[in-house]
């Protein structure tokens, strides 16, 4: 192996990139001592962020044009090979470090080397690091490059190099291979997840038609004696992306409208498509980052999508006979979406930095996108009125809606204290230490009942499975009577601003921990899903602050004697029968098998489900419930849309009185 010393024959030519390109910034000891100021965090998340890393970086050089397959191995201990067919990381001599670009790339933050900015590069919100964090933070690490007829190799130990970079032999072709093993004394797991690494890899495929994306999981053997492994690859992009979003639900219009736009160096691609179902998917992108919380390009897409199909409804007095107004939220009833922009300097806003910021990008998005639906809406006059048909019983619905969530609502205020005859309430009115459960059955809710400390813990039974949120019309949901026991009891309300948009009202909200209890068992989880799913879409700030928890009452009790122990998991199980045991097949060591919270005494309910002291409770996220809105959809689906039925049966637009 002869290790490269003389730079001369791989001086980049004019115009070429070179290594005097990169700009050293800081060293690597600062993102070993910090990693979560870097990848976010050391847990399974920041452990998948280190391929995010690598794989953007093979990403760029497809934005630039210069790679078409980008190939991950997982290995069996956990280590990850990324391979790209690039131009490869340049080797030459940079001259100011006077050490080999690769090295540089590899051991300098911030030195990814594309600084230009006519580039787009996958970088912001906690991505964009750099190839060197990974470095950082693995234990091992091999760089392979094959550029200008040659492979480079240099190795790396928790970022130090260790040896110089070697030229190793000939190749004809160019690209970059990494393989990294992360550090254990960083990372609080080391184990990927195939499916987490899967379903980005499908992603990335969508968002760059034509990239192919092959996922090799070598700890897993098929039955054929292959390891498993997929390719994802996408010849239709954003179009097929959305295709594939709304895979079960009934499409509106033969395929989704497909918009592709470039201004002021900002690339717009937009891909959508209405359903029969009730609900907005949106996914939006900066850069291939998913921009969870929205941001300038959602804003200008809605915006677009708002004013041209207005415009075209009443140019063709469709909204005429309607006795109230349309109002934007009647335009995302059944919508999806995916809208990914190129930004060449993006700026990431709120509390997880998933939200973008820059304000020009609004009306770029606004304009690419109204201009082609302009175009699509006179061209396809049959489509354009299924939309706007649709877009009307939205409006309908939702005045509706409003009027028997009025009626329930003065109601209320009529009646007094308006609290639900079935609550049993708590002593305290300090919502902060107030606690709702939210119990499945009335007779499990008579055991919560006993065995709950009634300062602080107040009791709401629900009957079997609450009102289907999924097949029920809104205006069905606020009549019905679990749902509006809910509201009352805590102390919420639903109410519509300007745009028709639904906020929940929480000033008066009465308890700020609300807890799902349910059968351990299937039935169980199901009706969990249930609630779930409803709060979601009803009343998803609740969840947004961290108020709702699932509780975990125990799957056993494994006794002997008088001596006895809960067990939440087959393991703890398994080790509670072990500590008992005296000999093999003990027959004095029994095992309880908890199926319903009806299996539990009163005492036996508060010391394992209900004690603050002893209790395991689940907070729920806002990724959980949505994770629950989408396996409810796709269970409930909907063949026969129910609101079809209610519009039949109220004819005319315009008079729908409830
Ligand atoms: C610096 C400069 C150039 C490419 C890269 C880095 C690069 C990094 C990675 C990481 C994984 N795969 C990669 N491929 C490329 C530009 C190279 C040029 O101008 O020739």
């Amino acid at each position: 192996m002869d290790a490269v010393k003389n730079q001369e024959e791989l001086k980049p030519k004019a115009g070429e990139y070179g290594a005097s390109n990169i700009q050293a910034l800081e060293g690597l000891e600062a993102v070993r001592k910090r990693p979560g100021m870097y990848i976010g965090s050391t847990d399974t998340k920041g452990l998948h962020h280190l391929v995010w890393e690598v794989i953007d970086n093979s990403i760029d050089e497809h934005l630039a044009g210069y790679c078409t397959e980008i190939e991950t191995i997982v290995h069996k201990d956990n280590s990850i090979t990324v391979k790209d067919d690039g131009r490869g990381i340049p080797t030459d001599m940079h001259k100011k470090l006077k050490k080999s670009a690769l090295e540089v790339v590899m051991t300098v933050l911030h030195a990814g080397g594309k600084f230009d900015k006519d580039t787009y590069k996958v970088s912001g919100g906690l991505h964009g690091v750099g190839v060197s964090c990974v470095n950082a933070l693995s234990e091992h690490l091999r760089a392979e490059v094959h550029r200008e007829g040659k492979v480079f190799v240099q190795e790396y130990g928790r970022g130090k190099p260790l040896g110089e970079v070697a030229a190793i032999g000939e190749s004809g072709k160019t690209g970059t291979t990494i393989t990294f093993r992360p550090d254990p004394e960083i990372f609080e797991t080391l184990e990927y997840k195939y499916d987490i690494l899967a379903n980005r890899m499908r992603e990335l495929a969508f968002l760059n038609k034509g990239l192919k994306l092959r996922l090799t999981d070598e700890r897993e053997i098929e039955d054929d004696g292959s390891f498993k492994s997929e390719s994802f690859l996408s010849e239709g992009g954003l179009k097929e992306f959305v295709e594939f979003i709304d895979a079960s639900k009934q499409r509106l219009i033969d395929e989704p409208i497909h918009v592709t736009g470039v201004e002021e160096n900002v690339e717009v691609e937009v891909a959508l498509q209405y359903n029969t179902s009730y609900t907005e998917t949106i996914y939006a992108y900066v850069n291939n980052i998913n921009t969870r919380e929205g941001g300038t390009h959602v804003n200008g897409f809605r915006r677009a999508v708002n004013r041209l199909f207005k415009q075209y409804g009443e140019d063709n007095g469709f909204f005429k006979k309607l006795k109230f107004n349309i109002s934007g939220e009647d335009f995302r009833e059944g919508l999806t979406a995916v809208i990914s922009v190129k930004v060449p300097e993006p700026q990431f806003k709120g509390q997880t930095k998933g939200e973008l910021g820059n304000s020009e990008v609004t009306g770029i998005v606004s304009r690419c996108v109204g201009e082609v639906l302009g175009h699509y809406l006179e061209e396809h006059p049959r489509a354009a009125k299924k939309i706007i048909d649709k877009v009307i019983l939205a409006a309908t619905a939702r005045h509706a809606a409003r009027k028997a969530r009025e009626l329930v609502q003065r109601k209320n205020v009529l009646t007094g204290s308006g609290l639900p005859g079935k609550l049993a309430d708590c002593s305290s009115r300090d919502p902060e230490s107030s606690e709702l459960f939210l119990v499945e059955g009335d007779s499990a809710g008579g055991t919560a009942k006993q065995g709950r400390d009634r300062n602080f813990q107040a009791i709401l039974p629900l009957r079997g499975k609450i009102l289907n949120v999924e097949k029920a019309l809104e205006h069905k949901i606020y009549e019905n009577e679990e749902i509006k026991n809910m509201f009352t009891a805590l102390g919420v309300t639903i109410e519509e601003n300007d745009e028709g948009e639904r906020i929940l009202n929480m000033e008066k909200l009465r308890y700020h921990k609300i807890v799902i209890m349910c059968d351990a068992d299937v039935d169980g989880s199901h009706i969990v899903t249930l609630i779930l799913t409803f709060f979601f879409r009803y009343m998803r700030p609740l969840v947004e602050s961290g108020y709702v928890y699932i509780a975990q009452p125990p799957l056993y009790m494994v006794k002997k004697g008088k001596q006895f122990r809960y067990c939440w998991t087959e393991e703890e199980r398994r080790e509670a029968v072990a500590a008992y045991a005296t000999g093999e097949n003990d027959s004095s060591v029994k095992i309880q098998r908890y199926k319903g919270l009806g299996e539990m005494n009163a005492e036996q309910l508060w010391e394992t489900t209900m004690d603050p002291d002893t209790r395991i409770l689940q907070q729920v996220s806002i990724d959980d419930a949505r994770e629950a809105d989408r396996v409810f959809s796709m269970l409930m689906g909907d063949d026969v849309p129910p609101r079809r039925a209610f519009i039949e049966a109220n004819a005319k637009y315009a008079n729908v009185d409830v």
